[in-house]
């Protein structure tokens, strides 16, 4: 199924409903109906069409959250576009990868962001594409799209260094969607809060689909502020909440009976992209007497593995395979491993994209007769509840966003005075884990100067928090770096 015909009960059969508010970080708001929602991207999509777009040609956005993402993709989903989204804290290095990689034919991006996008690049300015596309039919014209049609390609690291384009059908996106929306009991009843970006699965594939395919009502925010979240819950009474540990952590800072009152109104809050530390479970539940239901995805695969919404939402845990996805834990040499046993998740099922964007050898090397190996380590309970122990690789997961060690040691390489480096996750009590460089140096390495050169090409999340010198990496035999053994470090 198209995710148009997955949409349509809500954009056509709820045309008059509320279905957005979205709140700007100025306070200011903008509300919509289904049905407005619907003209909205019409009128966008005949404005894309107008400035050449066709099936198949490939628009990335950089944006923060706004309503106009929520356009984008139903405009592309209408016109058969592969849509781009890129992660709003990219700076130049991320930037220039996936706009050479993914080739759109523009970035959609605003005012205050196009100074980041590198030169040569085509951009398109997302107040301008407004402006025009209300010149427009707000007349549906749709071209057909089934199961196998790509919407879009999202970019990860996926279990190697170098970022690639998962290419995501609207079949993986409907198959997540629909076996979210019934395993979770979404309904039009219920009231979304959603502060996740929307240039990730998490907010895009779970938090903008299960409202447009339920038809509930969103209130979008452009993006997680825990010093202002208790007044957004508190005003908007959600039913429904999905986050990253590191906002259920900053939520556990509330005074209890301001928890309590938001806790008996939220019917569902789920938590998912990074382990959720079975004491923060708990400390959720005490405090807000909701029991958080945690659960397994990825961008390749969209969402695997969750709790129950009836029965033990087990802390620790991540639950059952959902309906229709396989999974199997398997050893080093591909035999499945005993109950209780660790190896690494392999899934399989519609929610699964087939590859990477014109990348055959990594795609040949993550998929296996329709299965795909995670990178993730898990284990099986006799009662059948799945856990997860890490990952094959050395992945820092930092709030919820993914960090690749080698992407930085790579960088720290090309700096004045670095002659080895090493970047390793430490533990943070909000975010999870946070990176921190060691570097071998000659006496002329200048921290600071290193740390402006990395803030302009780097994510803010991707910065090391500390730079260590040692005198030398700890190494095997044959020269791989043990990350194990290098000297702990902590804050001061
Ligand atoms: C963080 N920052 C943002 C931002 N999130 N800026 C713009 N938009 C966002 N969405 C910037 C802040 O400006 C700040 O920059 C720095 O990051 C730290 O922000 P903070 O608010 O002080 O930090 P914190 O309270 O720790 O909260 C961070 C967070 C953020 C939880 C809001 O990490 C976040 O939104 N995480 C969600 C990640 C996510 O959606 N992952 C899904 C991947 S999909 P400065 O310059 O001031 O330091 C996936 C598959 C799956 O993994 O299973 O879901
Ligand atoms: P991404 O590449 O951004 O899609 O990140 C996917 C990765 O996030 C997975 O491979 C896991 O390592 C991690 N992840 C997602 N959900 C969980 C969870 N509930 N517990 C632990 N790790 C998770």
């Amino acid at each position: 199924m198209s995710l148009l015909r997955f949409f349509d009960p809500s954009l056509l059969g709820r045309a008059d409903t509320p279905a957005i508010e979205f709140e700007r970080s100025d306070g200011s708001r903008i509300d919509c109906t289904f049905g407005e929602l619907e003209r909205r991207s019409n009128r966008l999509a005949h404005g894309l069409a107008a400035r050449g777009l066709a099936r198949g040609d490939r628009l990335a956005f950089f944006l923060a959250n706004r309503i106009e993402i929520v356009d984008l993709w139903l405009a592309g989903a209408k016109l058969g576009l592969i849509i781009v989204p890129i992660n709003v804290l990219y700076r130049e290095r991320e930037l220039r990868h996936i706009l050479a990689d993914a080739a759109p034919t523009a970035v959609v991006t605003s005012a205050d962001l196009v100074g980041f996008i590198p030169a040569g690049v085509p951009v398109w300015d997302v107040d301008q594409l407004g402006t025009e596309a209300a010149t427009h039919s707000a007349v549906r014209e749709a071209v057909t799209c089934d199961d196998a049609t790509p919407i879009s390609l999202i970019y990860t690291s996926g279990t190697t260094g170098a970022s690639k384009g998962a290419v995501l059908t609207h079949g993986n996106f409907v198959a997540n969607a629909q076996s979210l929306i019934d395993g979770w009991r979404i309904t039009s009843a219920d009231r979304y809060l959603c502060a996740l970006p929307l240039f990730h699965v998490h907010g895009l594939g779970n938090g903008v689909h299960c409202w447009l395919g339920s038809g509930c009502h969103l209130r979008l925010y452009e993006r997680f502020d825990h010093t202002k979240a208790a007044g957004w819950f508190e005003e908007y009474q959600p039913t429904v909440f999905f986050g990253v540990p590191a906002m259920f952590i900053r939520l556990l800072e509330l005074p209890v009976e301001r928890a309590q009152a938001i806790g008996r109104r939220l019917r569902l809050a789920v938590s998912g992209s990074a382990p959720l530390p079975a004491e923060i479970h708990e400390k959720f539940r005490e405090r807000f007497g909701s029991v958080i239901l945690e659960r397994y995805g990825m961008t390749e695969t969209l969402m695997n593995i969750s709790n129950p919404y009836d029965g033990e939402r087990r802390p620790g845990t991540v639950g059952f395979p959902l309906p229709h996805v396989e999974v199997k834990i398997l050893d080093e040499v591909g035999a499945p491993v005993p109950t209780g046993t660790t190896g690494e998740v392999w899934v399989r099922g519609p929610n699964v994209c087939d590859g990477y964007w014109r990348r055959p050898e990594a795609t040949a090397a993550a998929w296996r007769d329709g299965w795909f190996r995670t990178g993730d380590i898990g284990s099986r309970a006799a009662d059948d509840y799945i856990t997860l122990h890490g990952r094959r690789s050395d992945l820092i997961i930092s709030g919820g966003f993914n960090i690749y060690p080698r992407e930085i040691e790579e960088l720290l390489l090309e700096q004045p005075g670095v002659r080895e480096a090493a970047v390793v996750g430490v533990a943070d009590p909000v975010r999870g884990e946070v990176p921190v460089a060691y570097v071998v140096a000659d006496p002329q390495f200048d921290e600071a100067a290193v740390r402006t050169r990395l803030g302009s090409q780097l994510a803010s999340f991707k910065l090391p928090r500390a730079y260590v010198r040692v005198e030398a990496l700890p190494r095997t035999a044959l020269g791989k770096i043990q990350k194990h053994l290098l000297p702990p470090w902590k804050p001061s």
